[in-house]
């Protein structure tokens, strides 16, 4: 069962002291580096774009082609401008656990990454944006960016090349919307994370209104793979238009939760025999496939490949991979609750339908799993979700929305039983669900 695995960037994870340079070398690791510095920048855009490796922070878009949006025509303003790489470190969505671990473990497998990035798009600044609440990783992937300046990988003309490149490790100030990329870039610039109206999009117009490529820490911490075994080794994984490996994690009533890396199309059915199996005695009941954002799903999709395309085609969004196992004594509409206080908290409040939107889910919701109201309330839910839906300024409030339109979809019969019983059918103190 587990040949199915890939472990690429996972591969080292239980390496003693996996994070230091002396672990990171040992493994071969900075050779991609001077692979990628035998070749014209263009050509690492190139050999990225042709991997067909596309974004790992949840939108899938595809990475090569972002980076080719960064205009370098020395003839325009555009052109002329400094170029930015920003990693969107800051990890937020519900049940996503991936760059965390990614950045503990292999810290310099995202600094190899970004510096290999930075010398295709010619930018000689990047940043890694890490949410501020993780002390630990900001302080690990501080002390590789501080190694690899002592060995020669960042600095003034490394390893010889000419290229100069400098690194900030920065610390968000613990906000779910600056993991938006143009929220991100305010905070960044000192400002109130808020999103910026798109288009512009970054690589246009991002940091400091230069040419700005922003892309999650998997998205980068892949690129030297790809350089060093080249574009055909990683798009022969994958499914035809979603191509390479991905860190999944699972969490929740499974037996062993945890990150397994595999390529992408492989189905929850496998990943939960990787993973032990359900809780013994009991039967999963409904998941979410990229973290809560996405529409949940059930039992009936186990064998639906975990891939964009196939998740699409469900109604739903792989998203970050964040796989979300709930098992038969979970209540939905609790848990859905649960979201939608997440989401009404961390609302920037920068648009009506979000700030306002998330507040009335709440108000309706709380309602609802408390057995109080009617059917009708049901309905008015539906209606608030629809009057949220891509009327928002960013995604956050499309994301609030999913939980609550999936989860009537899959369960309608128990929000209406929490309304014939007068309450969660699944307290323990009313019922016998948590035996
Ligand atoms: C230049 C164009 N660039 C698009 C770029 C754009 C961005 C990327 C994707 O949201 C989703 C969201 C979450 N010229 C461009 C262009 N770009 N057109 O491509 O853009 P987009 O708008 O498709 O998505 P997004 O705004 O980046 C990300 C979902 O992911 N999500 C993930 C959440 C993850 C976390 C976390 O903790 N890591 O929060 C879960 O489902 O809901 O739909 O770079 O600039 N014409």
């Amino acid at each position: 069962m587990t040949d199915v695995l890939t472990p690429v960037l996972t591969d080292n994870w239980g390496d003693d002291r996996s994070w230091t340079l002396d672990s990171y070398a040992a493994r071969g690791g900075y050779a991609a580096l001077d692979k990628a510095f035998a070749m014209a920048p263009d050509d690492v855009i190139t050999e990225v774009k042709e991997s067909g490796l596309r974004g790992r922070g949840g939108a899938g878009f595809p990475t090569g082609m972002k980076w080719g949006f960064i205009p370098q025509d020395a003839a325009t303003e555009a052109g002329r401008k400094p170029k930015y790489l920003v990693v969107n470190a800051d990890e937020s969505e519900p049940g996503t656990c991936k760059d965390i671990p990614l950045m503990m473990a292999s810290p310099h497998t995202l600094v190899e990454g970004v510096i290999i990035s930075s010398y295709a798009i010619r930018a000689n600044q990047a940043f890694i944006y890490i949410r501020g609440e993780v002390l630990h990783v900001i302080r690990r992937v501080q002390r590789a960016v501080q190694e690899a300046y002592l060995a020669g990988h960042l600095g003034k003309n490394i390893h010889g090349s000419g290229f100069d490149l400098d690194v900030v490790v920065h610390a968000g100030a613990g906000a779910y919307i600056c993991g938006e990329e143009t929220a991100l870039l305010e905070g960044l610039e000192g400002r109130r994370g808020q999103p910026r109206l798109r288009p512009p999009f970054p690589a246009v117009a991002g940091l400091y209104a230069s040419p700005t490529v922003i892309n999650n820490v998997e998205s980068i911490a892949s690129v030297p793979s790809i350089i060093e075994h080249g574009h055909g080794w990683f798009s022969s994984m994958g499914t035809e238009k979603s191509k390479g490996f991905g860190i999944f994690s699972l969490s929740g009533h499974v037996q062993q939760p945890g990150q397994y890396e595999a390529p992408l199309g492989i189905t929850l059915r496998t990943l939960i025999d990787l993973a032990g199996g359900i809780r013994e005695g009991h039967e999963l009941k409904f998941w979410t496939p990229g973290g809560s954002s996405t529409p949940l799903l059930t039992a009936e999709h186990l064998d639906m490949p975990l891939d964009f395309e196939g998740v699409g085609a469900a109604g739903s969004m792989l998203g970050t991979r964040a796989l979300q196992i709930f098992d038969d004594t979970t209540c939905v509409v609790r848990a859905t609750l649960r979201w939608t206080e997440f989401y009404k908290h961390e609302s920037c409040g920068k648009c009506t339908p979000c700030r306002e939107g998330t507040w009335w889910l709440v108000q309706t919701l709380t309602a609802l799993e408390k057995g109080q109201g009617s059917e009708a309330d049901l309905d008015l839910l539906l209606d608030q979700c629809d009057n949220i839906l891509g009327r928002s300024f960013c995604a956050l409030a499309d994301g609030a929305v999913s939980p609550i339109m999936s989860s009537i979809k899959y369960f309608r019969d128990e929000y209406v039983a929490h309304l014939t019983e007068g309450g969660c059918p699944f307290d323990p103190a009313r019922s016998t669900a948590w035996a």
